[in-house]
């Protein structure tokens, strides 16, 4: 799925700003409330998450459909185009009508969607209606629960919970665009960089849809470098092309060419598309995880997409500020915990040197035990009770048709602390991890994320995927306050996984423990900017012993909004950086270490 752009055929409307929003009372789809104008509603922003700009309870909390609209004007200079409406994100589910006619509906939250509008009506001027859902349950990613129960004196009381541990923002939360494109046209492109020992080569494969037969089109394929100087050119849907003088894409050091695609019929432009690509190869072998053939080491972080105000809304000043703050750390890596993140930051992170593991909304797929409030049941089927599996094939294939192309993604992550350890996992994630194997034509490594009950003893996944990721919190969760146990805890257990999968790389795909800024005390104690600082030393302790460890990702990289709990102090506290970005002790204390290890070993 190719990301909207401008180009000599091309032209993209963004569709952000103010939108009437409504929330539905249970009537609106009954009532049909897309046939007309909608009344009674309040200015919106898009994106945005709608919960906290709403200033109200009833808004922030809202279960279940909330209606957006607008009306656009389809410039005249576009008539003749092929019209396409693209939603970057409708968290969780969406149904879209155009002058009250359905057509579209989407199901998953992280990633986009499009339409084609008709382009021949006499109308310039069209009505957008999108009804979005929040509610997330047993057959959605992320997983959650939806619960209703009458209360005397109150009536029906909707409660909707998440089984993981961030606010349900929900909305329009990602850029929303229309875009042209001429009848015929270039539909996808898929590139595939390799590195070879006197320079690079790049295999591409270009869809296209035709309006007549395919013998009077040309397809000619150029790779342009930054100076925009033409390096390689190729003819046909599918080719090679070799190239002297390579410059790698390298973390932190990012160098980008330019695929340029292009149809052309005889002598007259039918289409063109420009695709960002940098070689790289990735590799996992002999117990390390080689990038350009050298062996690299995650330093950074679990992210979120989360700021004040916008929620989880797109917001490019903080993603600019985020990428500078971990360079200005000596980080080189994140995951996109816990779901894919904008295609704007993913196209950031490749101009910027930052490597990324992409991982998909699969969260709290474990029906026994909750991230949100750490509760555990003593049963053991999520296997045989959770419905989300034809979902997460979806959305596998929906992140990878999306992301493929991307040089910053080394890594695909399948799930984050599903049921790793129940009967069942193994054959729930088998058929997925092979799915992702063949989907990705870059063939990057796969990890699942795996949680504290996963120990080598129960896991059922490790045989599975290329990279163990352990998100682990000996010295919080575990040996809360006793930092000398938990390292020795921590070391015991590596070292079990080490004899379990002699060889396979490991790293810690979260450690973190919650501190408030401006906590202190001079005998570290939980919650202060000393334990933090103390708490990660002892971890990097331990993983400095163990040679098949590629990487740290501390949890989190900024503080976070939450659902409401009695584990949550307003927020998950794991933060290195406050919600508004202001370093803790940590953060300094993490500069020293990281600016000290090189990316490559
Ligand atoms: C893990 C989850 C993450 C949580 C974190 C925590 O992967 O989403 O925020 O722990 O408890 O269970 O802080």
């Amino acid at each position: 799925m190719l990301y909207p752009i401008f180009t000599e055929t091309r032209g993209v409307l963004n569709l952000g700003g103010i939108w009437e929003f409504k929330l539905d009372d249970g009537r609106g789809l009954k009532d049909k409330w897309f046939e007309q104008k909608l009344t009674d509603t309040i200015p919106m922003a898009v994106p945005a998450s709608f919960n906290d700009i709403g200033v109200s309870g009833e808004i922030k909390n809202h279960v279940g459909d909330v209606w957006y609209e607008t009306e656009i004007t389809i410039p005249k200079v576009y008539k003749n185009e092929r019209l396409v409406l693209r939603i970057g994100a409708a968290t969780h589910k969406a149904s879209v009508y155009v002058d009250g006619v359905f057509v579209a509906e989407h199901k998953g939250g992280f990633l986009p969607f499009e339409v084609e509008l008709s382009s021949d009506s006499e109308k310039a001027k069209r009505r957008i209606t999108i009804v979005v859902n929040n509610i997330i349950d047993d057959s959605t990613l992320p997983v959650g629960v939806y619960e209703e129960e009458e209360v005397e004196g109150i009536g029906k009381v909707v409660r909707n919970m998440p089984n993981f541990d961030f606010f349900n923002y929900a909305g329009l939360q990602r850029p929303i665009k229309l875009y042209t494109t001429p009848r015929s046209y270039i539909k996808d492109i898929e590139l595939v960089p390799q590195v070879t020992t006197d320079g690079g080569l790049l295999s591409y494969r270009v869809s296209t849809v035709l309006e007549s037969v395919e013998e009077d089109y040309l397809v000619v394929a150029q790779l342009i470098d930054e100076e925009g100087k033409n390096v390689a050119t190729g003819e046909g849907l599918q080719g090679e092309m070799s190239v002297s003088d390579l410059r790698r894409w390298e973390p932190l050091n990012a160098y980008l060419y330019t695929f340029k695609a292009t149809i052309m019929k005889g002598e007259q432009l039918i289409d063109t598309y420009e695709e960002p690509i940098g070689f790289r190869s990735v590799e996992v072998r002999d117990g390390k995880f080689l990038i350009n053939d050298k062996p690299f080491y995650f330093k950074g972080f679990g992210k979120h997409e989360d700021s004040p105000i916008a929620g989880r809304g797109f917001n490019e000043a903080v993603n600019v500020m985020d990428l500078r703050l971990m360079k200005w750390m000596g980080a080189n890596s994140f995951r996109t915990a816990h779901y894919p993140y904008s295609e704007e930051l993913m196209r950031l992170a490749d101009r910027e040197g930052i490597v990324v593991i992409d991982e998909t909304p699969a969260v709290g797929v474990h029906l026994n035990f909750s991230a949100a409030s750490g509760g555990f049941t003593k049963e053991d089927s999520t296997w045989s009770r959770i419905k989300t599996f034809d979902h997460h094939k979806d959305v596998l294939n929906d992140m990878i048709a999306r992301d493929k192309n991307h040089a910053c993604v080394v890594m695909w992550s399948v799930a984050n602390e599903a049921a790793t350890e129940e009967e069942g996992a193994y054959e729930y994630f088998k058929p997925l991890v092979e799915l992702t194997r063949e989907r990705d034509p870059q063939s990057r490594p796969v990890m699942i994320v795996t949680f504290i009950k996963s120990t080598p003893e129960l896991d059922k996944i490790a045989d599975l995927i290329d990279v163990l990721g352990f998100n682990r919190y000996y010295g919080w969760y575990e040996n809360s306050g006793e930092l000398d146990v938990a390292k020795v805890r921590l070391a015991a257990e590596l070292a079990a996984w080490e004899k379990r999968c002699p060889g396979k790389p490991m790293m810690m795909t979260e450690y973190g423990a919650d501190t408030i800024a401006g906590y202190h005390e001079i005998v570290p104690t939980m919650f202060t900017e000393e334990y933090q600082s103390d708490y990660l030393k002892i971890n990097h302790e331990v993983f400095d012993q163990v040679p098949t460890f590629i990487g740290e990702h501390v949890w989190n990289f900024a503080d976070f909004a939450t659902s409401q709990n009695v584990r949550r102090v307003n927020g998950n506290k794991k933060g290195v950086f406050t919600r508004e970005r202001k370093p803790k002790n940590a953060a300094h204390e993490l500069r020293k270490r990281w600016t000290a290890i090189d990316d490559f070993y």
